[in-house]
């Protein structure tokens, strides 16, 4: 799987979370605000990504995940979307809302 982190390069706020499952589920991404301006990076197209994003699947705010067409909003949102497709779901009946539960507490 591939995808694109959409991301504030200055902080690690909720991104990190979402970088240390892509890096422990071996995903391919790019973290596009902390790239150059010339490989199309940087806040301008972190920027460029809320703004064109107005309607059905408005984000609210980064992080950010882009995967194929798809683009996937709210940290414990996106870390479920990983760990169901980077095989790191937990097999228990109760662990989603066990996650929830702690993501929300954190976040
Ligand atoms: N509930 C969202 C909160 C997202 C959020 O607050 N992101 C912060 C950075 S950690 C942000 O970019 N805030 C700026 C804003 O809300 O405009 C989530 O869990 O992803």
């Amino acid at each position: 799987m591939s995808c694109d982190l959409y991301y504030w390069p200055q902080i690690q706020g909720r991104g990190e979370f979402v970088r240390l499952a892509l890096e422990a589920g071996g995903a391919a991404y790019r973290d596009v605000a902390c790239l150059p301006a010339r490989a199309d990076g940087g806040t301008p197209a972190l920027l460029r990504e809320l703004q064109g994003t107005a309607g059905a699947d408005l984000p609210f705010a980064p992080p950010i995940l882009k995967v194929g067409s798809e683009r996937i909003s709210q940290t414990a949102n996106i870390l479920n979307f990983l760990a169901a497709r980077l095989g790191r779901a937990a097999k228990r009946p109760n662990a989603l809302p066990t996650r929830c539960t702690l993501s929300s507490r954190i976040w």
